[in-house]
């Protein structure tokens, strides 16, 4: 049998050496759990001499409050160490810099719809948008498209016959200038351009897409006239290609402009003198106008004898390559980040 004197120095010690108030817990219920061990001799008094049982019991006894009062003590000790670990362990120095987010840019194509929205705004124009799903008056009817012009074909345009009667992918922006003339007559001067997305039935190549970017503008007002579309245009042409940038006008038609003209701004590459990306001409191709036509007009809820109109259209995405010198239209929508990286 183990003495009175080991047990209480195992006892003793093991509360000294426990490592966490978990083990202490452990030892609390060994030695003083109803079921512990200083319970059981207390119990077991019966099996004593009669004469030994008040000194053993006197001795348990004073075991169990020393016993007590050590775990107790070890017990803050231990309690006040897994405090400061946690603490420590929960730290969070908010003086640590940041991990630095890694900066994106606007894609070229947005840069430069963005650029040319801003020109037309500083000129006082409305900036306007609309449902990319059309209607074939919009996209047709209301611009004086005959119904043998070649988009009204199936194989020009993407018809969605299968949602609903008459419906396509809008073919140019200018529906949305329909709805805006609508929407505003007879409000005057209307000043406005339309940007977006339009879709057209072409096979992919270095300068044809299904899918591609427009910017149309509109002017209405009572004498509006062919020089003020020059002003405008040239003002354009030279906050975008720079101020050397000139502009030819070669009569042209459109079903929903009188007199009609494409125009040519000078080859910003080579200044005109004629290079690899104007074939040599000193001349690049970059946007289509005319004066509207009156029964354009008219579909808008103007009258045709009371004001005058003009309008432009041009391909956001040949501006950005004219401008930047790119020579493949695809390149704008492979998401190659050394391409796109250098706008
Ligand atoms: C172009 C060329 C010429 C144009 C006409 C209109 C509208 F709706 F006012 F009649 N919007 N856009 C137009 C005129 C577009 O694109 C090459």
């Amino acid at each position: 049998m183990e003495t009175q004197r080991e047990l209480e120095q195992r006892a003793l010690g093991e509360v000294h050496s426990a490592v966490d108030t978990v083990e202490l817990e452990r030892l609390r219920v060994r030695y003083l759990g109803k079921k512990g061990e200083l319970t059981a001799r207390l119990r077991s008094l019966g099996e004593l001499e009669p004469d030994q049982r008040p000194e053993v019991g006197r001795w348990i006894n004073e075991l169990r409050r020393s016993l007590e009062e050590a775990l107790q003590e070890r017990r803050r000790e231990l309690a006040a160490r897994e405090e400061a670990s946690r603490l420590q362990a929960e730290t969070l120095d908010v003086t640590l810099p940041g991990v630095p987010p890694s900066w994106g840019r606007r894609h070229p194509l947005r840069q430069v719809w963005e650029e040319i929205e801003d020109v037309f705004l500083r000129l006082g124009f409305d900036v306007a948008e609309g449902p990319e799903v059309e209607t074939e008056y919009f996209n047709f009817e209301a611009l004086n498209i005959p119904a043998d012009h070649p988009a009204r074909d199936m194989q020009d345009s993407f018809y969605l016959h299968g949602v609903g009667p008459g419906l396509l992918l809008r073919t140019q922006t200018s529906p949305v200038q329909i709805r805006y003339m609508q929407q505003e007559a007879p409000r005057t001067p209307l000043r406005m351009v339309a940007p977006g997305r339009v879709y057209r039935r072409d096979q992919l190549d270095a300068s044809h897409s299904p899918v591609f970017h427009q910017v149309e503008g509109l002017v209405v007002g009572p004498g509006v006239s062919l020089a003020d579309l020059k002003g405008v245009l040239s003002l354009f042409a030279r906050e975008i290609f720079g101020p050397a940038a000139k502009l030819r006008f070669r009569p042209s038609y459109f079903p929903f402009t009188e007199p009609s003209a494409e125009v040519d701004v000078s080859c910003p590459l080579c200044g005109g003198r004629g290079c690899r990306t104007c074939s040599g001409s000193g001349w690049l191709e970059i946007l289509g106008c005319g004066m509207v036509h009156p029964r354009v007009l008219r579909e808008g809820g103007y009258d045709s004898e009371e004001v005058a109109g003009f309008a432009f259209g041009m391909g956001i995405d040949r501006i950005a390559m004219l401008r930047y010198g790119i020579d493949d239209l695809r390149l704008f929508t492979q998401n190659d980040l050394r391409f796109l990286r250098q706008f």
